[in-house]
């Protein structure tokens, strides 16, 4: 992309003034920094600007504009995102969805809504419960997510072993590519096998082929009465053992895990532990138990699991209160830690590979990090690590950076000899894209190169972003 001069930019402002209103076109400060970033914080924010369109037609006429005068644009829902793929750091001109943010339709029988891209996530939930329905698709961001951010990156969260990933729910997509077309995928159908779904090559692709501006979404019942426990875990080896005996006769809806050392950090902030003992791991497990139906079984199975020396204490929610103070103890970690500057990983391998991977990564770590705090927590339901490296209050940043990126060298080697991911839900943005090449080979990224090519020939979209 050019770089801009002064006068040149005020031109370059002023044309998008012209099918714009001015007051959607921000340069002051506080704009550039607050839409300008994610939370990453890893990148300065240094947008050209920041521009919210409120409509289909204002959406695609930026496309074009940009196209015109080969301007960058980086598209931005919530900023929630952990790998700085909504990063503005390169005077890019930010396209946030914000004030597309309206639900346009709901159908009883199709059990689907659709709504514009900048519906804060919770905002959908919410609308479904009002409807006697539910949006599965769920994490500790919930309240600043957009749809259209979580469509961009295939979120993932906390339901994913009953419910799948965002792409499961998506029956409809409008977007706008990068060369300013508006394409209707799929319509809301559940069948269509009239050739290639362009849709799904838009679920994941991190702004880097074009705008989501609309979205059809699958909902479905709500749970039953769900339970929570807590189960304090002697060693990593118990974890998928317990999965295995829980999922084989509960109906799980969500099977996690974190460490004692990321438990720690919650509790500094005011909450409490789920029971006495404090054990090395901690597994949280949700159920369905319409009027406690389960709740015998349940305890028969920690019992099991108790005597195998896979467990060694638990608790069971007694009340959707308590349940919900026992879902913080996992989903209040991230935000715990965020003061530490945490350096992120984000990998998954098949579920049957999850014990052999966890026994390398935990050697590897402890000879690579003996001197850093190394969190663990996740979705090991689905084979999902979260692996946060704090960092010491007295190491520079760029130190820091460094030496884990040394280290990812060596993790993400023994996560391509088990077949896994770099990056199971977070996505790739710029923080993952040096290590790509170990998750998909040289072939298989030239023809993401070429598919790029086609829906953004002149390469305005998120340029930089997953690959060079
Ligand atoms: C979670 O599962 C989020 O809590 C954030 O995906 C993970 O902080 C992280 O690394
Ligand atoms: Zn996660």
């Amino acid at each position: 992309m050019t770089m801009h001069s002064s006068s040149e930019t005020t031109a370059l402002l002023d044309g998008i003034r012209a099918f714009i209103e001015p007051a959607s076109l921000r340069t002051d400060a506080d704009s550039a920094l607050l839409y300008g970033r994610d939370w990453t914080r890893l990148y300065q924010p240094n947008p050209l600007a920041v521009v919210l369109p409120g409509t289909i037609e204002q959406v695609r006429q930026l496309v074009c504009y940009a196209n015109d005068h080969r301007l960058a644009l980086v598209p931005s829902g919530g900023r929630t995102g952990l790998s700085g793929a909504a990063v503005a750091s390169h005077g890019e001109l930010v396209v946030s969805l914000e004030r597309m943010n309206r639900i346009l339709d709901f159908d009883a029988v199709d059990r689907s809504v659709t709504c514009q891209a900048g519906t804060v996530t919770e905002a959908l939930q919410n609308f479904a419960r009002e409807q006697g329905l539910s949006y599965p698709v769920d994490f500790a961001s919930r309240g600043s997510s957009h749809i259209g951010g979580n469509i961009a990156t295939n979120a993932g969260g906390i339901k994913v072993v009953r419910y799948g990933l965002t792409r499961d729910w998506v029956t409809g997509l409008k977007v706008v590519t990068g060369r300013g077309d508006l394409l209707d995928l799929n319509r809301g159908l559940i069948k269509n096998a009239s050739g290639y779904d362009l849709r799904h090559l838009f679920i994941g692709s991190e702004g880097t082929l074009g705008i989501i501006v609309e979205a059809t979404l699958k909902l479905t019942r709500p749970l039953h009465e769900p339970n929570v426990m807590v189960l304090g875990v002697p060693d990593l080896n118990g974890l998928m053992a317990i999965y295995g005996v829980l999922r084989g006769a509960l109906e799980l809806s969500a099977f996690e895990f974190f460490s004692e050392l990321a438990l720690r950090h919650v509790l500094k902030k005011g909450l409490h532990r789920p029971f006495e003992t404090a054990t090395p791991y901690y597994v949280l497990t949700e159920f369905e138990n319409p009027a406690g139906r389960f709740t015998d079984q349940a305890l028969q199975l920690f019992e099991h699991c108790t005597e195998q020396g896979w467990l060694v204490d638990g608790v069971i929610s007694q009340s959707e209160q308590q349940a919900k103070e026992l879902w913080r103890l996992r989903e209040d970690i991230s935000e715990s830690i965020a003061e530490h500057q945490p350096y992120k990983n984000d990998i998954s391998v098949r579920i049957s590979r999850v014990p052999a991977l966890l026994e390398e990564i935990d050697h590897l770590l402890a000879r690579e990090y003996p001197n850093f705090e190394v969190l663990w927590y996740g979705h090991i339901g689905d084979g999902n690590l979260h692996i946060n490296i704090l960092k010491p209050a007295e190491m520079a940043t760029a130190t820091f950076a460094e030496n884990c990126g040394a280290v990812s060298e060596h993790l993400f080697a023994t996560l391509q000899r088990h077949g896994g991911s770099i990056s199971a839900e977070h996505g790739v943005g710029l923080t993952k894209k040096p290590y790509l090449h170990y998750t998909r080979d040289a072939t298989e990224v030239g023809y993401l190169r070429a598919l790029k090519q086609v829906f953004d020939p002149n390469g305005i979209m998120n340029p930089g972003k997953i690959f060079d």
